[in-house]
């Protein structure tokens, strides 16, 4: 679809192969570190090594292999690096100053070394003792109205024993107000699978790959966010599977992959085709393709089932769910024309897609952000559920949900209690281990966070780890929203825009990062992480580092825990002496974990099992729910369009093969044939005609939301992409201040980075940007 004309050349390689052994061999001879960074690779994901903080994608316990990926190499190596930021640097450079760099440079500055402390009369980070910020710490928490003046956020590299220390310490000073990284990515998964199945978790195992017949990969760019995955979905496509995939993008990763691990691909030129089919819905689609899948698969249901046959699983509809003919009727009531003209893809292909469905014995769906990042998410996961439930796809070998989670630990700090809607058992449980009275009334989530900032009735934001204000929607605002803060604390590997964004007082809290031995009184401590399949396994770093003033995240909490509560509810320094006395605390606590330090021993960690994949439903009704959601009036409200003249295009924001979340490593985007730059714009190459354009123009682009804030990003170069007319993809972080912060998920409150509203304009340089990046 591109071009011969454009600048832009397509990527000829397929994904992985040697393109990503020279980009790691590049990533690793870059570093000031070589020798420490292949050591360190070679103990990614194996035992006694660390667990990989790149992705949450599992690994199977199988010698001799080496389980790390290109981009897990990229985050791996960008954690081990000799620099350091000391307090020297900060007097050397002002906060103002710092403000002005790029991202890409704050980052490339080297590993946190030193606690500093804000100083605002000089605007300098100067240094600070640990027990002098504890001290701070402490006096401004204990000095607020309520304890709901303060904001606890959670990035997803956290582990289970620092995620569970942190909710006690916060729960026992008294609130629920975990804001979490989880808010804006796999929120609506959660949320979705929880009322319809019982648990807020995908239910296959990664054995279930091997077994399944068909795997429909939703709104997913495994080849830079899981590559691992490339490696379970190439195995199955060449058992012949058939992989699936919606996406409006054409994405190298699912097209085509060749596996760095296997000599005859890697000697021959091969590759392994990913993709046996691919749709390229609209943004927002995915619902409409599968109620458009349903509606087919119902009018063969009805005509098998009046010769005597079926076409649905009667025998599992009929003991396992509840709400079937309330759904039903509402597929019968969606026309043929919504569901073409919302997911883009014709009733032929609809049809194609189903009896490819219907076809597969064992059918496993994935998704991610694809799905998640939408007003309608929680609608859309339902619908996926639903139809899974129509074949009794959930609880069987082979089959089932599969949530392709994001951070690496995302999924243990939940199960851990990192969640401001925590449900009575779990406090109940708190209350009886810890006796105090945890507080009940559910906290804040992200978006309510920067409200409660922005509205000067949240005075202290704590962050332990993360990149919060690049990370969330409408950057001006959560940038004022930081700044109206009486104290800002950021526990924290790496250098990063939040941190330069200071409340009145701020803190810069160094701490270890996964690869770093993290030294305590009883010897080396180990700890664990989750993965997308509910596997807990123990993560130990092996690089002694320069680690100068650093602390481990659990060490940090304890002392902020110390100092705020005192020796309550229990002993915080008894407790990071020997972190395996956390893990006695989280067996007594949080269900599946009994005997936690006995059971990691086993290799790979243990299963935490999951209810629903055995058909236990802990719903109210101790069913699976289908859920009869009516398909959104339009993914742009007509009331959003009318809002300009110019024709509105759908955006996506989602991530380049150079970078991790707000990290940027590079600037290239090898499998979109994008090299040395990110202010960027893709678009059908029709849409860039019709607007009078040709490749390689710059425009600027502003996003409609009906509030008298006007958010635009200026100067972005248009590329023509195989994606469908209508839709266009910009890069998160740069296109985050075109994110309104309001527009959120319904139940979910994520915000809606794959669906937002914009017009793009010939760009005009004397316009003044929104984006303060
Ligand atoms: N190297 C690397 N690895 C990472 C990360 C990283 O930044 N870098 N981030 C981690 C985190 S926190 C997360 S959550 C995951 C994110 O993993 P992904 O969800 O793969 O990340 P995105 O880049 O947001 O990609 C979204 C994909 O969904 C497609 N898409 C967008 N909207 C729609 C839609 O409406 N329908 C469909 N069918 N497709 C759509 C996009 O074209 C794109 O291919 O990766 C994790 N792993
Ligand atoms: N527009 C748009 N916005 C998005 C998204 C999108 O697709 N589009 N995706 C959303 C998603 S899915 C997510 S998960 C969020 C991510 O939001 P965050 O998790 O807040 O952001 P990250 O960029 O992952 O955080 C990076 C920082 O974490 C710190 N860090 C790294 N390792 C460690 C560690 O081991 N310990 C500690 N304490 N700190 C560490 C470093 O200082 C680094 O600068 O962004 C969301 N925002
Ligand atoms: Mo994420």
């Amino acid at each position: 679809m591109v071009s011969d004309k454009s600048p832009y050349k397509k990527y000829s390689g397929s994904a992985g192969g040697w393109g990503a052994l020279a980009s790691t061999a590049k990533h690793l001879l870059r570093s000031d570190n070589v020798a420490k960074n292949i050591k360190n690779l070679l103990k990614t994901n194996q035992d006694h090594g660390f667990d990989c903080p790149g992705c949450a994608w599992g690994e199977k316990d199988e010698p001799g292999r080496f389980r790390f990926c290109e981009n897990g190499a990229k985050a791996v190596n960008w954690e081990a690096t000799g620099k350091r930021v000391t307090a020297q640097f900060f007097a050397e450079h002002s906060v103002a100053w710092l403000a002005k760099q790029s991202d890409y440079f704050l980052e490339q500055q080297g590993r946190l070394a030193e606690p500093v402390s804000y100083d605002a009369a000089s605007g300098h980070y100067q240094a600070s003792s640990w027990s002098q910020a504890f001290t701070l710490i402490a006096e401004q928490l204990n000095q607020l109205d309520s304890p709901n003046q303060a904001e606890f956020y959670t990035s997803g590299r956290t582990s289970n024993e620092a995620a569970f220390l942190y909710q006690l310490f916060v729960r026992a000073f008294g609130t629920n107000n975990f804001p979490d990284c989880s808010n804006m990515c796999h929120e609506a998964s959660g949320v979705a699978l929880k009322q319809a199945i019982g648990v807020g978790k995908g239910t296959v195992t990664l054995t279930d790959f091997e077994h399944a017949d068909a795997i429909f990969v939703f709104g997913q760019n495994p080849g830079t966010n899981h590559p691992r995955m490339l490696d379970t979905l190439s195995q199955a496509s060449r058992r012949g599977a058939n992989i699936v995939s919606f996406n409006p993008l054409k994405e190298r990763g699912l097209e085509r992959f060749t596996n760095p691990q296997s000599a005859s691909e890697m000697l021959s030129g091969g590759a392994t085709q990913i993709s046996s089919h691919y749709f390229q819905p609209n943004l927002g689609g995915d619902m409409a393709a599968v109620r458009g899948m349903v509606k087919v698969l119902a009018a063969r249901h009805k005509k098998a089932m009046a010769k005597g046959d079926t076409v649905f699983d009667n025998h599992f509809i009929a003991e396992h769910t509840t709400g079937l003919e309330s759904y039903l009727t509402a597929v019968e009531a969606t026309a043929w024309q919504q569901i073409e003209q919302q997911s883009g893809l014709s009733q032929a292909q609809i049809e194609q897609a189903a009896t490819l469905y219907q076809q597969a014995d064992n059918v496993i769906f994935t998704w991610a952000m694809g799905i998640t990042q939408h007003q309608h998410s929680v609608a859309t996961i339902q619908e996926m559920t639903n139809l899974q439930l129509l074949f009794g796809q959930v609880g069987k070998r082979g089959a089932g949900l599969c949530p392709v989670r994001g951070h690496s630990n995302v999924q243990g700090d939940r199960t851990m209690g990192i969640n401001e809607k925590p449900d009575a058992a779990f406090l109940d449980k708190l209350a009886e281990v810890f006796d105090f009275a945890p507080p009940r009334e559910h906290g804040h989530n992200t978006v309510q966070a920067i409200e409660a900032m922005l509205a000067g009735s949240s005075k202290v934001f704590i962050g332990l780890g993360g990149n919060f204000v690049a990370a969330t929607p409408d950057t001006a605002l959560s940038k004022q929203a930081m700044g109206n803060c009486q104290l800002t604390v950021h526990i924290a590997t790496k250098l990063n825009r939040t941190h330069v964004t200071p409340g009145k007082r701020s803190l810069i809290l160094p701490c270890l990062g996964r690869t770093d031995i993290d030294q305590q009184l009883a010897g080396p401590q180990q700890v664990t992480v989750e993965d997308s399949f509910s596997m807990v396994h123990a993560s130990a770093g092996v690089v002694a580092s320069d680690i100068g003033e650093m602390r481990s995240e659990p060490a940090i909490i304890a002392g902020m825990a110390e100092a705020t509560l005192g020796n309550s509810p229990v002993n915080w320094q008894a407790l990071i002496a020997d972190y395996s006395r956390i893990r006695q605390l989280i067996s007594q606590v949080i269900p599946g974990f009994g005997d936690m330090n006995q059971r990691l021993n086993a290799p790979g960690g243990f299963y935490l099992g999951n209810h629903a994949a055995q058909r236990i439903w802990q719903t109210p009704s101790q069913q699976a729910h289908f859920h009869a959601h009516e398909l959104p009036q339009s993914i742009v409200p007509a009331s959003i369009r009318a809002l300009s003249s110019d024709k509105v295009f759908t955006l996506q924001t989602l991530r380049s093969h150079d970078q991790y979340n707000t990290t940027v490593y590079g600037f290239d985007d090898r499998y979109r044939g994008i090299s040395g730059e990110r202010d960027i714009l893709l678009m059908n190459p029709d849409d860039i005609a019709a607007l009078g354009l040709s490749a390689g123009a710059k425009v600027d682009i502003e996003s409609l939301w009906g509030d008298d804030i006007k958010r635009q990003v200026l100067g972005f170069k248009l590329i023509p992409y195989d994606m469908p007319a209508g839709n266009t993809a910009a890069y998160f972080p740069e296109a985050n201040a075109l994110v309104p912060l309001a527009s959120v998920g319904h139940q979910s409150f994520t915000p809606t980075s794959k669906s937002i509203a914009i017009v793009v304009r010939p760009h005009k340089p004397e316009l003044k940007e929104a984006r303060i990046l």
